[in-house]
């Protein structure tokens, strides 16, 4: 009956889809916000963790670790990395107050966490100054006691404090109401391993060998003038972001220093590595026609004796000068060739990177590559929603890097 989620500046569950004037749900005043946090449980207490001492970035991956978002069955969870944390969470014109913690006074125990980064947020002709919300989590022991809706009132309070109004989140449950929901779809590179964990069944009448024949990929990338992303590069690949952007109902607005940030692997330890991203250069003209990135996020699998994670690889962001000379989008036969090569050399070296597996969501122009380059169905489904922002419903949701 969402007690918390209906005293909320979202729309209900079960309201027709009527044409609504985009807008806020309602106008903040800011001195009427509380400059002081709402109380908490006894024996737990506030903190801002400061994200960028190592000391604390751990603790908040341990937290993750232990108790962060499982598949249906159990039998997996997210083990998002150091170094992923630090790209998700220090990102342009982040701030600690945004990385909120609830500590056990006693014992010092970071027990729950929620967070949040800025992001310009477009939704079809407006551009909203938005908050993005992520990495809501409890400690197991501390489950269904109504600390969640606590946790998500004080980082709202901490977000209107910035002048902040808007948000946007994502969730695998229901909750009031998704402006948009995508489906996952998975690719196998190491088909074996994927079986041996129970992420992939044996379909009827195959064999190990059939499956590893089905999916096997060619050693070498086809797309001539496919070369890794470089810091030269940071301008034109902005400009085909923008352009290819633009036919999306929602859609980040980057900066140059977003693009840096979100793009281009920063050098941490060569196994910590979190974001790949490739440019088409054209031989001939130099332009830079065409870029696709993914990032890597591991599970761990729980209770396997074999193997302890399923490496798996996310279609980041792309775009092709190709896309750019028709629309609508998904009907685009020549957009459609260039994607699914595209893909298949991300295949190639997310292979050559040792992933398991390939993720994608049904969002940008995916679906016109998803089944010609065996992704299949998964189970999960991923919500997206904006927080006091009324919209009608969006085609596709955003990529980002909170695609759980
Ligand atoms: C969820 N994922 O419906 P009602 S995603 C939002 N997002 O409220 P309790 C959620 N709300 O129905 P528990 C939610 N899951 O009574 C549950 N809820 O209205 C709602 N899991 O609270 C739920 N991380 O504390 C119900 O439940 C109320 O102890 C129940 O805690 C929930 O990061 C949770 O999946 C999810 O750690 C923290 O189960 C816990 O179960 C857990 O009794 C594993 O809560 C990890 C996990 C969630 C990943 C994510 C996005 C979060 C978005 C939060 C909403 C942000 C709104 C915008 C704020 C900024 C505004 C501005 C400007
Ligand atoms: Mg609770």
């Amino acid at each position: 009956s969402y007690k918390f989620w209906q005293t909320q500046p979202v729309p209900k569950l079960g309201e027709k889809n009527e044409v609504v004037e985009e807008g806020p749900f309602k106008i903040v005043d800011i001195d009427q916000v509380p400059k002081q946090p709402g109380p908490l449980v006894d024996g737990f207490e506030w903190v801002t963790m400061d994200l960028t001492q190592d000391s604390e970035l751990k603790e908040v991956y341990e937290l993750l670790y232990g108790h962060f978002v499982e598949d249906d069955h159990g039998q997996f969870r997210f083990n998002y990395s150091v170094s992923f944390l630090k790209w998700a969470l220090l990102s342009p014109g982040w701030t600690k107050e945004w990385h909120v913690g609830v500590r056990a006074t006693a014992s010092r125990k970071l027990v729950a966490f929620i967070s949040g980064v800025p992001v310009e947020l477009r939704v079809r002709q407006k551009v909203l100054h938005a908050s993005e919300i992520n990495f809501l989590c409890i400690h197991k022991k501390l489950r269904a006691k109504r600390l969640a809706p606590v946790l998500i009132k004080e980082i709202t309070r901490r977000c209107y404090l910035q002048k902040t109004w808007q948000a946007i989140y994502t969730a695998g449950v229901v909750l009031p109401k998704p402006v948009s929901t995508c489906r996952y779809f998975h690719r196998s590179l190491n088909w074996q391993k994927l079986y041996e964990v129970g992420f992939s069944p044996m379909p009827r009448h195959s064999t190990v060998a059939q499956q590893i024949r089905n999916y096997k990929l060619p050693e070498k990338t086809s797309t001539k003038g496919l070369r890794q992303m470089e810091a030269k590069d940071l301008d034109a690949v902005l400009a085909l972001f923008k352009s290819y952007m633009g036919k999306f109902d929602m859609a980040p607005v980057f900066t140059k220093e977003e693009i840096d940030h979100w793009m281009l692997h920063k050098n941490d330890a060569p196994g910590d590595r979190v974001v790949w991203t490739y440019v088409v250069e054209d031989p001939d003209t130099k332009e830079i026609t065409d870029f696709f990135s993914f990032y890597g996020l591991e599970s761990s699998v729980i209770g396997n004796e074999k193997h302890n994670n399923v490496r798996a690889a996310y279609v980041f962001y792309y775009a092709s000068t190709v896309g750019l000379t028709s629309t609508p989008p998904g009907e685009n036969e020549a957009l459609k060739t260039r994607l699914n090569a595209l893909v298949n050399d991300a295949l190639i070296l997310a292979k050559k990177f040792k992933f398991d597996v390939f993720n994608a969501l049904t969002l940008m122009d995916n679906s016109l590559f998803l089944e010609q380059q065996k992704f299949g169905a998964g189970d999960g489904q991923l919500h997206y929603y904006l927080y006091n922002y009324n919209t009608n419903t969006i085609a596709g949701g955003v990529n980002r890097s909170n695609n759980i």
